[in-house]
């Protein structure tokens, strides 16, 4: 085996090589997913920053084609920055996306197909009136980018770009009739003090009635509207639920809903500036989300790639109303071959059972742990307001009530190396608190040049009448991607084993609280998908 590919994920969306970020322009065209990136073709880190394009008809497999847009005008000479797709009601997709200017300052640009007639849509134009958005006097030039797909109510489309004013974070609205002109609104759809820079804003209605995604200019009382913003400064994805009244293009935040870094988050580890789309073929919202690594840059260029995309998710309302749900596409469960069960498993105080007959560097797995009481859960002090230090305080080796009780994903036979994926109690105030961790602090012997967070997230969850919790994981050789209660609180982490690799992997459930558990585990190999832009 080439020993530089030991970390390459099986079956995550990668191109052969070189650097990539954030997905652009996601959408669904004709009976074919598009998926846009930001890429670097001439290396493993960033820069030279292009648009790169794969067309897929189940998103597992992928097809590459040639660069959708690249740097060639005065309005994009320096870079062509990530955007979004809009198809417009006489069925043509535009494109919206950040182009960098000679004087390094960011501009909105929109890009056509060259010919609708080809199904892959291979060639993009840029229209000679780009730039359709530049920022005035009172912007800031340099921090303005990332428009995204647009909505149209009442004759007039409606577009976010992100931005700052000093530290405040902007949503700016832009309004045009014709999609060429874009007039920006006077007021901001949204803004927060003291969070920094927004990056790739995203803005759509879900519905309160069902998992079914809402036409993306919908309002009124059968939906919410979710604000989703990259914050630069924390590098996480914050959101929150609101109700947004079109007349005045005003959104108002839930209550509860807390805009900011205590806020909501799609993802508590590393997930960063997702986009989402409508897919009409099955109704759903779907959303991706980039990856970065979290070795060094010399690593990258050594391994010669860097940065993957997570599974598409679904996304959609919880039905408690207070947060989204996200799960893997159905279409990723192609790919599990071989399969294996454990129905009752007991975990008593500080085991670990083997979960064998899969691939364990590259698979899927499903859990319900079940929980005979939570008497003797550790009580839960109030001032553990941030998930991520509580997780690094109280990792799976600290043995607790109920809990921690998990997987040891990605382990090497002698436990030298795991990195797991648990689930811990804590007895609050009026309610259970249940905490989720993927802790990568064990993931690698490896000392030096590695990133191993301990990320975590709560899991807003009653326990009081069904006493189980659900967790699958999705692990690709240095990806482990993990859902909490039906998709309530997601997780990534990037690990890179030195030993728990190829058929050296092992996975685990285990059990480290007093209070004995049992799990019913459902677990599949993942195949490689028969085509991934090779
Ligand atoms: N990445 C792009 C920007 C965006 C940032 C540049 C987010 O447009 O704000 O590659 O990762």
């Amino acid at each position: 085996v080439n020993v530089k590919q030991l970390h390459r994920t099986g079956y995550h969306f990668q191109p052969p090589k070189n650097w990539i970020n954030d997905p652009n322009g996601v959408m669904h065209y004709n009976g074919i997913y598009h998926v846009f990136y930001q890429h670097n073709p001439k290396g493993a880190v960033w820069g030279n920053i292009i648009w790169a394009h794969s067309v897929s008809k189940d998103m597992v497999n992928w097809e590459a084609l040639e660069p959708a847009i690249c740097p060639s005008e005065h309005f994009d000479i320096n870079g062509c920055w990530s955007g979004s797709a809009t198809i417009l009601p006489d069925n043509t997709p535009v494109l919206l996306y950040t182009g960098i200017d000679p004087q390094h300052n960011q501009v909105q640009n929109y890009a056509i197909p060259a010919n609708l007639s080809d199904p892959y849509l291979r060639k993009w134009i840029k229209p000679a009136d780009n730039p359709v958005a530049v920022a005035d006097e009172t912007m800031n030039k340099t921090a303005f980018r990332d428009p995204s797909t647009a909505w149209k109510i009442d004759g007039h489309w409606r577009m976010v770009v992100g931005s700052r004013r000093k530290n405040r974070g902007i949503a700016h609205l832009y309004r045009s009739r014709d999609f060429k002109k874009w007039t920006k609104a006077k007021h901001p759809l949204h803004s927060v003090a003291k969070t920094g820079m927004w990056e790739c804003v995203d803005f759509f209605p879900v519905s309160l009635t069902g998992e079914a995604a809402p036409d993306a200019s919908a309002f009124g009382p059968n939906v919410k509207h979710v604000i989703k913003v990259s914050l630069d400064v924390t590098r996480f994805e914050y959101y929150t639920l609101g109700t947004y009244f079109p007349a005045r293009d005003k959104y108002l935040v839930d209550k509860g809903s807390v805009d900011g870094w205590d806020g909501l988050r799609l993802d508590y580890g590393n997930y960063y500036a997702s986009k989402s789309f409508i897919d009409p073929i099955k109704n759903r919202r779907i959303i991706w989300g980039w990856t970065n690594e979290s070795d060094t840059p010399q690593d990258d260029v050594k391994k010669g790639w860097a940065g993957i995309q997570t599974i598409p998710r679904k996304v959609w309302l919880d039905p408690n109303r207070k947060q989204l749900l996200l799960w893997p596409i159905e279409e990723i469960e192609t790919l599990r071959t071989q399969n294996v069960k454990l129905s009752n498993q007991e975990l008593k105080l500080g085991e670990h059972v083997e979960v064998k007959g899969i691939t364990a560097a590259q698979a899927d797995v499903e859990v319900t742990f079940f929980i005979p009481s939570l008497d003797k859960a550790e009580p839960f002090d109030p001032s553990w307001t941030n998930p991520q230090d509580l997780c690094g305080q109280k990792g799976s080796t600290v043995q607790g009530g109920v809990g921690p009780f998990g997987l040891l994903t990605l382990a090497s036979e002698k436990l030298e190396e795991y990195t797991p994926v648990f689930f811990r109690l804590f007895k609050g105030q009026d309610k259970h608190v249940v905490l989720l961790c993927s802790d990568a602090g064990s993931s690698s012997l490896r000392k030096v040049g590695l990133y191993k967070p301990s990320f975590a997230g709560f899991v807003d969850v009653d326990l009081a009448d069904k006493k189980k919790l659900s967790l699958r994981s999705l692990i690709d050789n240095s990806m482990v991607e993990s859902f909490g209660a039906g998709g309530k609180t997601c997780i990534t982490s990037r690990v890179y084993p030195t030993l728990a690799v190829f058929d050296d992997a092992h996975l685990f459930v285990f059990n480290n609280g007093t209070e004995k558990i049992t799990a019913d585990v459902e677990a599949w190999s993942m195949r490689k998908p028969n085509k991934m832009n090779n």
